[in-house]
């Protein structure tokens, strides 16, 4: 039976958001109905909204930090039931595919080419707004009180996890730890630093301290973010604008040649390639996490990969989610992972653009949409 949700919907590029209610059609086969509880909004949101995402697609629900409870399940699934908690995944788990097969990489391929046209994997949508498709967004769509999934695309997590909480390891967190762990594999000792301190950058402090580095730079135009950044474990402070020479310089000169990994949670380009160049040479690896806007290049010498820079990317840290998911909510439970440190806001959907704002001004870290 078609149900209706309340959803902050995103009519066309670059216009507030709209809350309506749609209509949300019963799973199909292999596919599960979830009510959202909480979902975090991340910048890359924000991004898609700007109209600067090549898979863009309007009207959509955006929303891909979600936390909820399976309310309906369709043909076959067998992996979650009615009332399971689980955390909607951008990046699908089949367990079946090249991909996932290979050890090598977190990015199944299962639904991947549909989800980046805002689809189901049968190639129609779930939502409708007076008649008309609205898109899913991510494969997640949690701007909705109801969303439908793949089954593939949720992690099902312990009854007792606080939704409204363990939402954030949905993207921002789980992006930010699992790229230090899982992509860089920071070792003891190293020397680390990070640019852009919003709710991924943050999270890789957290995941540089778990590694045991022995010093965390980090960087950002904000000064305000400094002192989260240090309850977090950061040792060192860097706002580019108090120098007027490159930043990669400054860096290179304050750790005796560079430092063994620097992180870009940003999405700019040109501190792409101060990322890069910050590295020490010979050994050190620079990972872009930022998302950067459609038409844009990243460069620098090849010289500066000649004298053994790596430059690397990550997507969700590269984290399995229904595999790994529930270790991240684990140490969220025990407090290893701090989330509440991250919530500078919570509101309700009626003030979703609110976040938006709050986001743009850096005001915010994370801001909990609580339905
Ligand atoms: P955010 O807006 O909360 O934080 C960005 C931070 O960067 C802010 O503190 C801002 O002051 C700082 N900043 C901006 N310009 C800067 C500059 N020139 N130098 C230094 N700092 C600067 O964003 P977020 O939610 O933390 O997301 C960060 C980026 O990561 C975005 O591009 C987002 O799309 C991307 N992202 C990627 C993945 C992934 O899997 N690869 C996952 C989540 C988010
Ligand atoms: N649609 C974008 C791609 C954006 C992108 O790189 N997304 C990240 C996650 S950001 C979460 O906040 C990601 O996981 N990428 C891997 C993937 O499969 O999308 C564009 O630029 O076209
Ligand atoms: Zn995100």
């Amino acid at each position: 039976m078609t149900i209706k949700s309340r959803a902050a919907v995103a009519f066309a590029p670059n216009q507030p958001l709209q809350i309506v209610e749609v209509d949300v059609e019963p799973p199909k086969a292999g596919e599960v109905l979830v009510r959202i509880v909480a979902t975090g909004v991340c910048h890359t949101d924000a991004y898609t909204l700007s109209g600067e995402d090549s898979e863009g697609v309007f009207p959509c629900i955006l929303g891909h930090e979600g936390g909820g409870i399976v309310e309906a399940v369709g043909e076959g699934v067998t992996s979650v039931a009615v009332g399971d908690h689980v955390i909607p995944l951008y990046t699908a788990e089949c367990r079946q595919c090249k991909f996932c097969k290979s050890g090598k990489t977190n990015l199944c391929s299962s639904v991947r080419a549909t989800q980046g046209k805002g689809l189901m994997p049968d190639s129609t949508t779930r939502f409708s707004y007076n008649g008309q498709p609205i898109y899913h967004y991510m494969g997640t769509s949690t701007f909705s009180e109801y969303t439908v999934l793949p089954e593939v695309s949720v992690a099902k997590i312990p009854k007792e996890a606080p939704l409204d909480k363990v939402c954030l390891l949905g993207c921002g967190v789980t992006t930010g730890i699992g790229a230090v762990l899982n992509t860089a594999k920071v070792e003891e000792g190293a020397t680390v630093a990070v640019f852009g301190l919003g709710g991924i950058g943050l999270a890789a402090i957290i995941g540089a301290k778990m590694a045991k580095a022995s010093r965390i730079i980090a960087i950002d135009i904000n000064p305000s973010k400094f002192a989260i950044a240090e309850e977090l474990g950061a040792t060192d402070f860097i706002n580019p604008k108090d120098y007027d020479k490159p930043i990669q310089e400054v860096i290179v000169e304050m750790t005796d040649g560079g430092v063994d990994y620097s992180f870009e949670c940003v999405g700019n380009v040109q501190l792409m390639r101060a990322a890069l160049e910050c590295a020490h040479k010979g050994w050190g690896e620079s990972v872009i996490i930022g998302v950067a806007g459609a038409g844009q290049e990243i460069s620098t010498r090849p010289f500066q990969l000649v004298t053994g820079r790596v430059w690397r990317g990550s997507a969700f840290g590269g984290v399995k989610g229904r595999t790994e998911l529930p270790s991240y909510v684990e140490k969220a439970q025990t407090g290893e992972i701090p989330l509440d440190t991250f919530i500078t806001h919570n509101m309700g959907l009626d003030e979703i653009n609110q976040a938006f704002d709050l986001m743009h001004e850096g005001k915010s870290i994370r801001t909990v949409i609580h339905y």
